[in-house]
């Protein structure tokens, strides 16, 4: 009898655990969201600050009539990339693998994930031809 009680007190400890899964199944608190406008040529907004080490989903839309993409890095990154991008004359648009950057064609939206790491300033850039020397880029401090 004594074996048959501790049974159902396990039984029912485990159905209250259960029950309770359902309070913060779904999204990441961890992960925020930051809506950004894709104009031609600019960002909007063009200045965001982020927390270090926090997950940030961008969710940019494409406003605009010509195509726009997004390149997370550091100064030093922007430039590699725009030379990368300037250096060959085709395929502008952004490979599959390329993880920190989307290609974003007028009317679409495109999502990029990111972690930021140490306190600092990082950017994302336009990196069709001409955007980036024109000022599309967004300034991220992270704090
Ligand atoms: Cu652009």
């Amino acid at each position: 009898m004594k074996r048959l009680a501790v049974l159902i007190a396990v039984l029912a400890t485990v159905a209250a655990a259960c029950g309770g899964d359902d309070d913060n199944s779904g999204t990441d608190p961890g992960t925020r969201s930051i809506e950004i406008a894709m104009e031609d040529i600019r960002f909007e907004p063009d200045e965001i600050e982020v927390a270090a080490g926090e997950t940030v989903r961008f969710v940019f839309e494409n406003n605009g009539k010509v195509a726009h993409d997004a390149f997370i890095g550091d100064e030093g990154a922007q430039a590699d990339h725009e030379d990368e991008m300037t250096s060959d004359d085709e395929g502008m648009e952004h490979g599959g693998g390329d993880e920190d950057a989307i290609t974003v064609d007028p009317g679409d939206t495109g999502e990029l994930t990111y972690t930021f790491g140490e306190p600092g300033v990082l950017l994302i850039g336009c990196h069709q031809p001409g955007h980036y020397d024109a000022g599309m880029i967004i300034e991220v401090t992270v704090t």
